[in-house]
């Protein structure tokens, strides 16, 4: 059987990226995923509501938006079979509290601030990977391969 693999988006937010990226990105290889794509990017304001647009109204929405526009994040589409529980699972559960006690060796457990500032993000599925790599990325298809497949038109 032929398993194509699965492509999730993982961000390191700007005060990780700035303190923990080369250990991140190689630890990240080193669990075997492929990173299909990498950028690192400033968001507007804008882009970082849009982005988090699922907890608007919620009391920490402003604080999160602050947070993700610090500084640069580093974007990444992973490819690896069942990429998106793999790299939720490797970035541990949101609250370092938790992380600490349940998976000690996360990368929230061991870089994460707080609930709030808690280092990395990734996509809970596979559609809202998909949605999330387009918002990030564009028009870009990621083939079974971990390869990039760049659309002729947008090429
Ligand atoms: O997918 P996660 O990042 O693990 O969690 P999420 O999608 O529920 O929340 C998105 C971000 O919003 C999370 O990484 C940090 C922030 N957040 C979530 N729940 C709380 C929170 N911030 C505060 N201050 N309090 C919360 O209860």
């Amino acid at each position: 059987f032929f398993f194509p693999k699965e492509q999730t988006l993982a961000v390191i937010k700007p005060d990780t990226l700035e303190e923990h990226k080369d250990e991140i990105i190689e630890q990240v290889q080193d669990e075997g995923f492929t990173i299909s794509q990498m950028k690192e990017t400033v968001l507007s304001r804008e882009m970082a509501e849009e982005f988090y647009k699922e907890h608007r109204g919620k009391p920490f929405f402003n604080q999160l938006v602050d947070y993700m526009c610090r500084g640069p994040c580093l974007m990444m589409i992973l490819s690896k079979e069942n990429a998106v529980e793999e790299w939720r699972a490797m970035m541990g559960p949101t609250d370092p509290v938790e992380a600490q006690e349940k998976a000690p060796d996360s990368l929230r457990a061991r870089f994460a601030k707080d609930i709030l500032e808690n280092s990395v993000h990734g996509s809970s599925s596979q559609e809202q990977a998909m949605e999330k790599i387009k918002f990030v990325f564009g028009d870009i298809a990621v083939g079974p391969d971990g390869a990039l497949q760049v659309d002729a038109d947008t090429a």
